[in-house]
């Protein structure tokens, strides 16, 4: 793979169940903090990151979404996005199941280029736990998913879940998917690649 000349930059959503940890992941990447009682997030935050890799360049601008489902659909529909994490908490069988909810929404729109990671949350209580990192991974393996099992609270894998979204990203050129999107809009005689681009 050709090295990147400038920085490069990947647009990620994080996804999930209320109270799942998405802002404490995301806080935890970026402002390496952890906050017991954080508010909830009403709408979106953004953050962005420069990855401390110097082979990799890239800048993640990470959308941390409210649980709330309005604010997401709103959210996928106005922007470019390259990756997604779907997040769960491993005592919470609920949240699981939107998560592979979010999978089969995101495929069924035909976003075939976005890269996918299911993340599953707060282990570092391994009491009560009711997903087990078999069940999950197999469910990640047979869709083509990128799976972690993370703390936040106790810095277990959060930096490795994002460079691997990152890494995955390049390996798909995920980049130049957009820009022959961007540029077959442009020419409208020219049909895309992926039809139903125009909902990102
Ligand atoms: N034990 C443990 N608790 C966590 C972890 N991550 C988050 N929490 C707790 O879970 C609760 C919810 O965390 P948030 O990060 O606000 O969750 P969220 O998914 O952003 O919630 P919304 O913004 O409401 O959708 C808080 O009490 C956090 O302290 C973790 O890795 N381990
Ligand atoms: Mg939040």
């Amino acid at each position: 793979m050709e090295p990147l000349t400038g920085e490069a930059v990947y647009n990620l959503i994080i996804l999930g169940n209320r109270e799942v940890g998405k802002t404490s992941i995301s806080w935890r990447y970026v402002k390496e903090v952890f906050y017991k009682n954080p508010l909830p997030t009403e709408g979106v935050d953004f953050l962005t990151k420069t990855i401390p890799e110097p082979n990799l360049r890239v800048r993640l601008k990470i959308s941390d979404t409210s649980g709330k489902e309005c604010f997401r659909e709103i959210l996928l529909k106005s922007t470019r996005v390259h990756g997604a994490m779907l997040v769960y908490d491993i005592h919470d069988r609920e949240s699981y199941d939107a998560a592979k909810q979010w999978v089969v929404k995101l495929k069924a729109r035909q976003y075939p280029w976005i890269v996918l990671a299911l993340v599953g949350n707060k282990m570092d209580v391994p009491k009560d736990r009711v997903i087990s990192t078999e069940e999950a991974k197999h469910y990640a393996q047979e869709n083509g998913l990128l799976f972690s099992e993370t703390s936040a609270k106790a810095d277990i894998n959060i930096t490795e879940c994002f460079l691997n979204i990152a890494i995955r990203i390049r390996q798909m050129d995920v980049t130049a998917i957009l820009e022959e999107c961007d540029q077959r809009m442009k020419n409208r005689n020219q049909s895309c690649r992926f039809p139903r681009f125009r909902w990102l």
